[in-house]
């Protein structure tokens, strides 16, 4: 089982990823952690409780950072509606939040496991992460690897250039890819133009009958009408998910190495993740020279198993209705 802790702004597709890391067996999900980015830290720390209401499970859920390192708040609300998971009833908690701010949760439970065992998957902005990173080191080199949804190496979503989570914080996505540890990039080239909630795919989840089932069409029929006019996309993209598919079967993406850099300045391209795929020495790489320059290497996501994923959430909601029945 692949130990993961789960760092999210829930936020419709970050459902989903609760939804799979919670009901896969090839997980062991620690904890989720929530950061502000969607929406207010108190509004997606209750989204965070209400969707593992849902889905009747239960594990420590930590609330984290209220904003970005840096730059004002953005959220995201014209995508995700005023609660921030509008579409869908969210039912009140049924548990409490572990009393840990997210930052503490993490580094405390990074360093409780074996080194090279635990899994970051941020999903949401980096900013939890760039803080462990700067407060604990050690979880640096201790961390199996961070798999994050953001960026892009084609085109952004929140402006021409830049994708939202990087956007929101891009210092701290600056952090997290120059850390020096693993890191798989999965994009929007990947999770919004593969990953998307097709019309068969709803069918598949409505068979399964049931509030998961309702909760799921509920969320992608919110963000196909708030889609409509800000995204040139047919279907809901299901972001987030797509890391923790990603865990539970690295097959299911394929990947290229590249040297990604944050854009912290750009006049258009601000959040801008700017992927350097080209290894000849004879580019002048970053910084204008070819030499005597260091390389961050991240995995970068290209394509995605379509028909696999499709399963895994469809096995995922199985899972859980027959669980929770
Ligand atoms: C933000 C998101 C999704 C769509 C828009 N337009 C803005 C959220 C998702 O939760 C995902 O993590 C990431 N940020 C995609 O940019
Ligand atoms: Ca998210």
């Amino acid at each position: 089982m692949e130990k993961i802790i789960l760092d999210c702004d829930p936020g419709h597709d970050d459902a989903i990823a609760i939804l799979l890391a919670a009901a896969s067996p090839e997980i062991d999900l620690l904890g989720i952690t929530t950061v502000a980015g969607n929406h207010t830290i108190d509004n997606v720390t209750r989204n965070a409780l209400s969707v593992c209401t849902v889905f009747g499970i239960q594990v420590p859920v930590a609330r984290g950072s209220e904003g970005p390192l840096v730059i004002e708040q953005v959220i995201a609300e014209e995508i995700h509606g005023a609660t921030g998971l509008d579409g869908p009833y969210l039912p009140p908690a049924s548990f409490d939040l572990d009393p840990r701010h997210a930052v503490d949760f993490i580094i405390e439970t990074v360093m409780a496991h074996e080194p090279g065992t635990v899994t970051l998957v941020p999903v949401g902005p980096y900013t939890n992460i760039a803080l462990a990173a700067r407060k604990e080191p050690r979880i640096v080199e201790r961390v199996k690897q961070v798999i994050v949804m953001g960026g892009a190496y084609t085109r952004g979503n929140i402006t021409p250039a830049a994708e939202f989570n990087i956007y929101a914080d891009p210092e701290a996505a600056h952090v997290v890819f120059s850390a020096g540890w693993p890191v798989t990039m999965i994009g929007l080239d990947l999770t919004q133009h593969q990953a998307l909630a097709t019309p068969e795919l709803q069918e598949r989840v409505r068979a399964i009958g049931g509030d998961i089932s309702e909760f799921i069409l509920d969320t992608w029929d919110f963000v196909h009408t708030t889609h409509n006019g800000l995204l040139d996309i047919p279907y809901p993209a299901i972001h987030d998910a797509c890391c923790v598919a990603a865990v539970i079967d690295p097959d299911i993406i394929t990947v290229e190495k590249a040297d990604v850099r944050v854009e912290l300045e750009g006049r258009w391209t601000k959040g801008q993740t700017v992927a350097n795929f080209q290894s000849a020495s004879g580019m002048r790489h970053f910084g204008g020279s070819a030499s005597a320059q260091t390389d961050y290497r991240t995995d970068v996501a290209i394509t995605l198993d379509f028909e696999r994923f499709a399963d895994l959430i469809v096995d995922s909601a199985t899972h859980l209705t027959n669980a929770k029945a």
